[in-house]
């Protein structure tokens, strides 16, 4: 028997206030149903969801082929632990490697576990392969990068807010500029460099799409200086920038492709590394792991979560959504330019930025949109990053367009 408790938004916001962390500073709305492209606050409201929770549900709220999966396995099995062997991970490990085009998969939780183990795989691999003497690996890092929270990988972080007063941090990681080849070419000549670890579009960093070709380049100067090409596609993968990954924009294949958050439809946490057989068995039994990790419950949603992707062609909506998006974005810009500098993006993974006016911020725009019925999130300041369900249709976009334009216009 499910209690459903009424509960106000004041209420809510103050529960969490005086009992959770302050790690966030969410958007002032209670959010108690999820369907599709849209949220519903504790008093009834409709919203467009226009963040997907930070892009892990590209396949819409609750999906129903996914919950149906998650349903039937919860009623089944959902933890083995890997101690033992269950009946879902192999046939999962065969369909994802399929589905991707490697060898093998490792599976893990959250997307910062996918990206700890990415690390782990290159030093492994930049030792046991590459020759590197014994602690002297070293992995590229770019400027602006988001990998996740741990030690880590914020030892990495070029983000004072990331970073400051959690140190001392973790050696063998050489942060070099975003969208530079001259750069990386430089940084490759050091023998000791096992990965380059980047995302194919910087989300957390404001939409940032580097210049065509720097995804191809990179990988073309990693195979010449026999380096893993890491490629983060949290955020950027599994169909949201209009290809099944972003680097496919550029007919790149990673050595190493790291995925999450989609990869279950954002209803269980999920993610993944992927490579071929010359990376992944570097690590042997007993060298890396996770309780959780490819768990049955875990490999049944996200078999589905794929499923969907495919069935419903959910990345061919996205390009055409997102090249919707974009021209009524840069319509909106040629409109107001005093108010809107800059529309970025590819596919559904999209960003405009906000000039503050009459001390107004992007932040202020992001309450007028839920005022007017959207959620979105600024990120750093003066971006908007816009982000729906992949799943969303043209009159629904053009229904959220109206909203956002109604929004800028009035601001
Ligand atoms: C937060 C945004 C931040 C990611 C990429 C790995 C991870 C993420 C490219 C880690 C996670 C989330 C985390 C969340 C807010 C959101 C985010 F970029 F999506 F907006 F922070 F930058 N690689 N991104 O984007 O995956 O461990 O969270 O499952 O931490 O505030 P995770």
């Amino acid at each position: 028997m499910t209690t459903t408790t009424h509960i106000s938004t004041q209420e809510a916001i103050a529960l969490e206030d005086r009992y959770g962390a302050h790690n966030y500073h969410p958007l002032p709305v209670v959010l108690s149903k999820g369907e599709g492209v849209f949220l519903w606050d504790v008093e009834g409201k409709r919203y467009f969801d226009f963040l997907s929770a930070y892009s892990a549900v590209n396949q819409g709220h609750c999906h129903p082929r996914i919950i149906q999966a998650l349903i039937e396995q919860a009623q089944t099995l959902t933890l083995t632990s890997r101690a033992f062997y269950n009946d879902k991970l192999g046939v999962f490990e065969k369909y994802i490697t399929e589905y991707f085009g490697y060898d093998k998969v490792l599976m893990m939780n959250s997307g910062a576990e996918a990206n700890e183990t990415a690390l782990k795989l290159a030093r492994k691999w930049g030792y046991q392969k590459k020759g590197i003497p014994e602690n002297k690996a070293i992995i590229l890092a770019v400027k602006r990068n988001f990998h996740g929270r741990t030690l880590a990988i914020i030892s990495a972080s070029t983000d004072k807010t990331a970073t400051k007063d959690f140190g001392p941090f973790i050696d063998g990681f050489q942060v070099i500029e975003y969208n530079d080849i001259a750069a990386l070419e430089t940084a490759l000549q050091n023998p000791n460099v096992c990965g380059f670890w980047v995302e194919p579009i910087q989300g957390e960093a404001g939409v940032f799409v580097p210049d065509d070709g720097y995804l191809a380049k990179s990988a073309e100067l990693c195979k010449k200086h026999n380096v893993l090409f890491m490629v983060d596609e949290v955020q950027t993968g599994v169909g949201r920038t209009g290809k099944l990954i972003a680097s496919h924009h550029e007919n790149v294949q990673p050595d190493m492709l790291i995925l999450g958050k989609a990869l279950s439809g954002g209803t269980y946490p999920v993610s993944a590394v992927l490579a071929n057989d010359e990376v992944m068995l570097c690590i042997k039994p007993g060298e890396h792991g996770s309780t959780f990790g490819g768990n049955p419950l875990a490999c049944a949603v996200a078999m589905a979560a794929l499923q969907v992707v495919k069935d419903e062609k959910l990345t061919e909506n996205a390009e055409k959504m997102g090249e919707m998006f974009r021209n009524r974005m840069r319509a909106l810009m040629q409109r107001y330019p005093e108010k809107v500098s800059a529309v970025r993006g590819k596919g559904l993974l999209n960003a405009i930025d906000i000039k503050e006016k009459d001390g107004k911020t992007a932040w202020d725009v992001c309450l007028a949109m839920k005022e007017h019925g959207l959620l979105a999130k600024p990120t750093h300041g003066d971006k908007i990053r816009f982000a729906p369900p992949l799943i969303i249709t043209e009159s629904q976009m053009d229904e959220a367009c109206s909203i956002i334009e109604t929004v800028i216009a009035n601001y």
